[in-house]
């Protein structure tokens, strides 16, 4: 594997940062994850303009202007062979000195890993998802925006162990209200009597590229698409529940919090839109080749 840094690439066993980069001190920094499908970035431009914003939200200044960023991704897919893989693209905050203020840092570091998709197990989409409603809160819009696609996921990987010790594998994590805001690295959709609905992005959730997505396939098929404030009530007498993100795609929601999701397995809706997603991943993207 070929990994960019700066502007050169190194093999995995000499990609190296230095241990004074505030992304290591302070998880100061944004990312992006991005998948290819047969040879074509899907979304790209969706993704680079998300972690554009995300740097400016921070005062983050990127060395690169976002075309020059694209062509690079496309670059270092090219030099890495990639047909379907996974693209993480990170800009850090840079080396600066101990303190935790950005001054010290003169230079974010770009960094674009272009690997090989680990996909998740096939049973996840075949017989769904048993979650946990996590008692982490989502952080906070007032404390740092979910929109923000940085660094620091401690909030979500904390949510994450949390399921993982209720046996779930994954979870539901509400904001401060208690309102559901989204999955530890995916957004949230719930069918009820043919009505699709999904958290707005201000309760507390990143605006997933993927729920666009979905949100547009939605429309496309004629069902009416409602952002509105959910409980766990509403998750739990939903008909269908399905997340969505890069990594997950479109996947079922079969228990939450011990409770059957409608009649316990993946319903048609969901598939529905799951085969939707897969044929559009293969129908777009930006050439690799
Ligand atoms: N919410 C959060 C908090 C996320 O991190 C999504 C929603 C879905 O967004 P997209 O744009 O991907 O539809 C994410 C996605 C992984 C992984 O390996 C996923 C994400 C981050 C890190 C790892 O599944 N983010």
């Amino acid at each position: 594997m070929k990994i960019y840094i700066d502007g050169q690439y190194f093999e995995e066993a000499d990609a190296k940062i230095s241990v004074f980069d505030h992304g290591l001190l302070y998880g100061d920094g944004v990312f992006e994850g991005i998948r290819a499908y047969n040879h074509r970035i899907f979304k790209l431009d969706e993704h680079l303009e998300r972690l554009y914003d995300s740097a400016k939200a921070l005062m983050l200044k990127v060395p690169l202007d976002l075309a020059d960023m694209r062509a690079a991704t496309i670059d270092a897919c090219r030099r890495n062979n990639i047909k379907d893989g996974y693209i993480r693209l990170l800009v850090t905050r840079g080396k600066g000195s101990l303190g935790l203020s950005p001054d010290s840092c003169p230079r974010a570091t770009v960094i674009i890993i272009a690997a090989e998709i680990e996909l998740y197990p096939r049973e996840f989409y075949t017989k769904g998802l048993r979650v946990a409603t996590a008692p982490t809160r989502r952080t906070a819009p007032a404390a740092l925006s979910p929109s923000v696609k940085s660094l620091n996921y401690l909030n979500n990987i904390m949510g994450k162990i949390e399921g993982k010790l209720c046996g779930a594998q994954e979870v539901v994590m509400l904001n401060e209200q208690g309102y559901v805001a989204e999955g530890s690295g995916d957004n949230i959709f719930v069918l009820k009597k043919g009505k699709l609905y999904t958290p707005p992005i201000f309760v507390g959730a990143l605006g997933g590229i993927t729920r666009a997505v979905v949100i547009g396939l939605a429309a496309e098929a004629g069902l009416p698409l409602i952002e509105t404030h959910l409980t766990r009530y509403d998750l739990f007498v939903a008909d269908e529940v399905f997340l969505t993100g890069t990594g997950a795609e479109v996947i079922p929601v079969v228990e939450i919090d011990g409770r059957p999701i409608g009649n316990g397995s993946p319903g048609a809706v969901t598939r529905g839109m799951m085969d939707a997603y897969h044929k559009l991943t293969r129908a777009e993207g930006a050439p690799i080749l």
